[in-house]
């Protein structure tokens, strides 16, 4: 070896990137059968999402106990939430509360970002490199990135140039915006940016929000939990157990009613029922033609429009606000607390961007294409992220021959079972695409499944004395040839937002989860595994 040649520093079983919901309990599991395991994370802390995501307003739609763990008991019950969508400091509370339950902090490097990964067909194994200089030799490379942890933060020509703070929601400082009394601009109106304006729109000083795509927002409704509350859902966890892996979304709840067997006035009436519920029922419990036949979807979304119209009111913020060109639940469902009732407000201004688009970014502010400067203090970019890939392309990942996966993945996004992809043999996925994963999904129910499933499968490796796994090249046909067949029968197909990847300029389409439902794809996975681990080849 040539003298100052990088030797590894390290040697592990399984290296596992991030410590989000995925990365904790992949450690605990592979930790619990005996690895050699270290998780490298480019946070200071651990929380993944729930530690990126600090900017006002941030917190749960999926309902706060269907959002943990449920592979013990103890550790479910021996967390107690506040409120049904609690926010986003009661979240990261809880996830240090899991990473001291069950000691996972030794095994992390936090700070620690993964620059590199490459796959070694003589050994098969991998050698991974982080921005501390640190080389690693590892058998398993498992990622755990979240499907939405890749912002898209470097959008505008001249952000650089502008004179007051700007920043991206998942970066917002640590120690806190000085948005008190600013001019204050918001772009993007996704989930993000509806929970954001909603709540720093009674501290700034003037608030322009730029809106190129209205969205269908739902209202929330969050009690506080009384401590019968808690014990009430506490005494569920066996129900929620063997309930929340085998429904559609990984929620408690399924697809209740069947269209064609009510009339207009019983559909009108469960639609408002469930519109009362104040949670995503609408959208993941309510009729499942929604989503499949484009007469359904007009309804159930003009009722939803009507809801919107009834509180703007004015007719150019309905135009601005309502959406008129996609089906309700084509998109991710935000919901909202009093988000519609904040343009009516005087310090409040909706900027159409759809025609008259962001040109640039000026010192003074937001320069539009027609020439209007709208001057602000700071910028929020609540524009999202590159979904799914984004977090895996960033990282210089070379399989078999030196394959390069963001080269793969721009030409085409493929994966198996969003569990592997051809020609990366040793590497397993969390969070990526062609799996179930954030949307129509509750994320925790879909990342335990995941997580469980390798944990399984490195267990059977060892057990048979096999040392190397890869998802074969017609495995992955098959499955990418099953999961387009499905989404083609979605109306999300159709549609451009970051489900189809069309947020992101020049990435190929496809609609990024798998759309056939959680506990279907959680069979789909379980079978292949019985079957001898079908469309993967174990060596
Ligand atoms: P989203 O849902 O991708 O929303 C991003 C928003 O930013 C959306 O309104 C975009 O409008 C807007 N955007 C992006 N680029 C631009 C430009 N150049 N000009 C104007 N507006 C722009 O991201 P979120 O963070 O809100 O939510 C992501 C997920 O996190 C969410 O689905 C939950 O699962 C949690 P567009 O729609 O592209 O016209």
């Amino acid at each position: 070896m040539a003298i100052g040649t990088p030797t590894a520093h390290r040697t592990l079983d399984a290296l596992i990137i991030g410590a989000g919901v995925a990365g904790l309990y992949q450690l605990h599991l592979l930790r619990e059968q005996g690895l050699n395991v270290r998780v490298f994370e480019t946070a200071a802390d651990v929380g993944g999402t729930w530690y990126w995501n600090r900017y006002p307003g941030a917190r749960f739609d999926s309902e706060a106990y269907i959002y943990q763990y449920l592979f013990s008991e103890e550790l479910y019950k021996n967390w107690s939430w506040s409120q049904r969508f609690p926010a986003q400091p009661e979240i990261e509370q809880w996830m240090h509360y899991v990473a001291d339950a069950l000691d996972l902090r030794r095994d992390i490097s936090f700070s620690t970002t993964v620059t590199s990964a490459e796959y070694d067909e003589k050994s098969g194994r991998w050698t991974v490199r982080t921005d501390s200089g640190e080389v690693v030799d590892t058998q398993f490379l498992i990622t755990c990135c979240g499907m939405l942890s890749a912002p898209l933060q470097d959008l505008f020509p001249g952000q650089q140039d502008f004179a007051g703070q700007i920043f991206h929601t998942s970066r917002w400082p640590r120690e806190g915006a000085e948005i008190a009394g600013k001019r204050v601009g918001v772009i993007g109106t996704g989930a993000t940016g509806i929970q954001v304006i909603q709540t720093i729109v009674d501290e700034v000083a003037d608030l322009t929000v730029f809106v190129r795509t209205p969205q269908y927002a739902l209202p929330m409704k969050n009690p506080s939990y009384s401590a019968d509350d808690v014990a009430a859902y506490k005494a569920r966890f066996e129900e929620l157990r063997s309930t929340l892996p085998h429904t559609f979304t990984g929620f408690e709840y399924d697809f209740r009613y069947v269209w064609d067997e009510l009339t207009p006035e019983q559909r009108r009436e469960v639609l408002e029922e469930i519109y009362e519920n104040g949670s995503l029922q609408l959208w993941l419990a309510s009729f499942a033609e929604m989503f499949f036949d484009e007469a359904v979807s007009d309804e159930i979304s003009e009722f939803v429009r009507e809801k919107m119209r009834a509180r703007l009111v004015d007719p150019e913020l309905c135009r601005l606000l309502i959406p008129e060109d996609y089906g309700f639940g084509t998109h991710r469902v935000p919901l909202e607390t009093g988000y519609l009732e904040v343009y009516h407000r005087p310090n409040v201004t909706a900027v159409g961007v759809r025609e008259n688009p962001i040109s640039r970014i000026v010192p003074e502010g937001v320069l539009l294409a027609d020439g209007t400067l709208y001057e602000l203090d700071v910028i929020i970019l609540a524009t999202g992220f590159d979904a799914g890939t984004g977090a895996l392309t960033r990282i210089d990942i070379r399989g078999v021959g030196g394959r390069s996966l963001k080269d793969d993945w721009s030409r085409d996004i493929r994966t198996t079972m969003g569990l592997m992809v051809h020609g990366y043999p040793n590497m397993l996925t969390t969070a990526v695409p062609l799996a179930p994963s954030a949307a129509l999904c509750n994320m925790t129910t879909c990342l335990q499944q995941q997580t469980e499933w390798i944990d399984e499968c490195i267990r059977y490796m060892r057990k048979n004395g096999y040392t190397v796994i890869e998802a074969t090249e017609e495995g992955e046909a098959a499955w990418v040839a099953h999961h387009d067949e499905t989404a083609a029968a979605n109306l999300i197909s159709k549609t451009n937002s970051w489900y189809t990847g069309s947020n992101v300029e020049g990435k190929p389409r496809r609609v990024l989860s798998y759309t056939g439902g959680v506990g279907t794809y959680r069979e789909k996975t379980l079978e292949a595994a019985a079957a001898g681990y079908k469309g993967f080849e174990l060596r």
